[in-house]
C-alpha cells in the first residue's frame, strides 16, 4: 500500500507540473485578484497556472479585517459573491459582509475546478525576458528561498504573466529594479502604494489594473502599488473587479 500511495502522487504531480511548463498566462499570487483572473481565464479556455508562494493560497482574504474574520463587498457587486455561491448579508447601508474562510475557500475552489493548477508553496523569484517582453517565470519552493539554500530553479515560459503578488507588487519590482525596464506608469518605475481612503482606493484598483509592460500585467494591490492607488482595508469589491478586468485585458491581447 504504501508504493502504491506514493506512486500516486509522485505521478500526478509531476504530470500536473509537466503540463504546466508552457501555459498561456501564469498567473503568480493567489490572493483574491489572481484567483478571480484564473477562473476567468480557464473558463475562457486558456491554459493557466497558479503560482503561490504560501501554503494556503487565498492571500489577504483569510484574516477579515483585524483577524475578524469577514470582509465587505458593495451590495450591488453580489452577483459575483453569487456566481461563486458565497453567502452574504446585507448591512443595510450599501454593503454586504461575507464570512472570510468562505469567500477565500470559494475563490480557490472555483479556480481549481475550472482547470487550474494551483502550485502553492513555490515562490516566483524572477522573470524571464526576451526580445523586451516578459515570457515566463522562474520558480523554487518557498522554503527553499527562506532557507537561503543556494539551489538553482526552474522556469516556466508563458504568453502573459500576472503581478498577482498584492502590496509588494514582486514581480513589477523585480522588472523595474533587476531589468531596468520603464513600466507603464507616469514616472516609469513603481509610484508606491498612497495611505487608507477607501472609497478613491476601490475605484482605482480597478482603473490600475492593466498592462505595465509587454507580457507584463498587475492586478489588485500590486497594480496599486504600481500606480500609487489608496489603500482601502477590508472590502473586496475591487478585487473582485480587478481580476476579472485583468482577465479581459490578458484575453484581447493573447487571442
Ligand atoms: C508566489 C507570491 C509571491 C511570489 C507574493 O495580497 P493578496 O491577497 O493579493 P490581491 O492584490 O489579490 O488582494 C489584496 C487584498 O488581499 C489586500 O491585501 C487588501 C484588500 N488590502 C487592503 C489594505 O488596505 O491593506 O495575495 C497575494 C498573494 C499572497 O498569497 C502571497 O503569498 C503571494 O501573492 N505572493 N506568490 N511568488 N513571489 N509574492
Amino acid at each position: 500500500m504504501e508504493e502504491k500511495i506514493t506512486k500516486a502522487i509522485v505521478r500526478n504531480f509531476f504530470r500536473k507540473l509537466e503540463d504546466s511548463l508552457v501555459v498561456d498566462v501564469a498567473i503568480v499570487g493567489g490572493g483574491p485578484s489572481g484567483l478571480i483572473a484564473a477562473k476567468e481565464l480557464a473558463r475562457a479556455g486558456r491554459k493557466v497556472a497558479v503560482f503561490e508562494s504560501k501554503l494556503a493560497p487565498g492571500g489577504g482574504v483569510w484574516g477579515g479585517g483585524m483577524l475578524f474574520n469577514e470582509i465587505v463587498f458593495q451590495e450591488n457587486l453580489t452577483s459575483i459573491l453569487d456566481e461563486y455561491s458565497i453567502n452574504h448579508a446585507p448591512t443595510g447601508d450599501g454593503y454586504v459582509t461575507a464570512d472570510s474562510v468562505e469567500v477565500a475557500s470559494a475563490l480557490i475552489y472555483g479556480a481549481v475546478h475550472a482547470g487550474v493548477p494551483i502550485f502553492n508553496t513555490v515562490k516566483v523569484e524572477d522573470l524571464v525576458m526576451r526580445d523586451g517582453k516578459v515570457c515566463g517565470v522562474v520558480i523554487n519552493w518557498n522554503p527553499v528561498v527562506r532557507l537561503d539554500m543556494h539551489v538553482d530553479p526552474l522556469v516556466v515560459m508563458s504568453k502573459a504573466v500576472l503581478d498577482g503578488t498584492g502590496h509588494p507588487s514582486e514581480l513589477l519590482m523585480m522588472a523595474s529594479n533587476k531589468a531596468g525596464i520603464s513600466l507603464d506608469t507616469p514616472t516609469g518605475t513603481i509610484m508606491g502604494e498612497k495611505p487608507m481612503w477607501m472609497e478613491s482606493g476601490e475605484s482605482t484598483t480597478v482603473v490600475n489594473t492593466k498592462r505595465l509592460y509587454p507580457g507584463l500585467y498587475a492586478s489588485g494591490m500590486a497594480a496599486n502599488n504600481a500606480m500609487g492607488g489608496f489603500r482601502m482595508g477590508p472590502i473586496f469589491g475591487g478585487m473582485f473587479l480587478s481580476g476579472k478586468k485583468v482577465a479581459g485585458l490578458i484575453l484581447e491581447d493573447i487571442e
